[in-house]
């Protein structure tokens, strides 16, 4: 009994410690990214200490009780077979055991669903539009800016090569404020995504959907999109860089200056085009 919890301590402390560098995965990693929200935190707590353990308990005993039964029941050793067809006590126990297992399971999961699900009051907002195959983003809070965000192709990064995460713009948001994002798609579904902040969300062509995040670590986020949206699916990441409250305020002005203009004649082509 002492080696089976000490197996499972093991992998408890083995899954909350594989962390990868903040922001990113790398080879060979078996865990989550670092957690960067709170909610992401608390999805790995209720992975690594009431998921995990489950799962390793419930293998493992699968796994005894059949070398047990292979070993202590085969042919040689039991040469007249059972005829039992019914016992009260072990229908009781495997019924009620699994229900209560799954009631543990469910309170802590509708929690965490709940957190997901409700979007506290927003700090910010910012539309994902999703297309093949790169993402939009436009900052509705502070007026008309919109940017694209394509991936970087191998001869256009810098060090650390970041190979098919990089993009040539980054949503820019500040530390410890909600942000609330709208997704939406303008062709096929895609998904965002940032593994770091405990955030998917589908992009639905003609659906707007929501979700949030609150980041409380600075840093460049990679996520890619995460769902299957043709040849170039796996060529439009998602990059969030999270700063502090000042270097925000001068992203703004920056980004009022560098992606306004430009896109709004996009806009005003395509209302024309729509108008004819
Ligand atoms: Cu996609």
């Amino acid at each position: 009994m002492k080696l089976f919890f000490s197996i499972i301590l093991g992998i408890c402390l083995f899954g909350s410690l594989a962390f990868a560098e903040l922001g990113l995965s790398e080879n060979w990693q078996l865990s989550f990214q670092e957690p960067a929200t709170d909610l992401m935190s608390d999805i790995i707590s209720f992975h690594s200490y009431i998921l995990m353990p489950i799962i390793t308990g419930i293998s493992i005993l699968v796994l005894f009780l059949l070398l047990y039964i292979a070993f202590r029941f085969n042919s040689s050793r039991n040469q007249v077979a059972s005829t039992t067809t019914h016992n009260t006590v072990v229908e009781i126990l495997w019924t009620v055991i699994p229900v209560v297992l799954l009631i543990v399971i469910a309170i802590p999961s509708f929690r965490l669903l709940y957190v997901s699900e409700t979007i506290p009051k927003a700090d910010l907002t910012i539309k994902a539009i999703g297309n093949q195959w790169y993402w939009s983003y436009e900052y509705p809070d502070y007026g008309d800016i919109v940017f694209d965000a394509n991936m970087l192709n191998d001869d256009e990064l810098s060090d650390p090569k970041l190979r098919l995460l990089e993009t040539d713009t980054q949503i820019v948001v500040p530390v410890n404020k909600v942000v609330k994002l709208q997704i939406t798609s303008n062709d096929v579904l895609h998904a965002w995504t940032i593994p770091a902040f405990g955030v998917k969300m589908d992009a639905v062509p003609g659906k707007l959907n929501e979700t949030w995040f609150k980041a409380n670590q600075e840093g460049l986020f990679y996520g890619q999109c995460s769902e299957l949206c043709g040849p170039k699916h796996a060529f439009m990441p998602i990059n969030v860089k999270v700063v502090s409250g000042k270097e925000f305020e001068d992203w703004i002005g920056f980004a009022k200056e560098e992606y306004a203009s430009s896109n709004i004649d996009l806009y005003n082509n395509t209302f024309e085009i729509a108008q004819k």
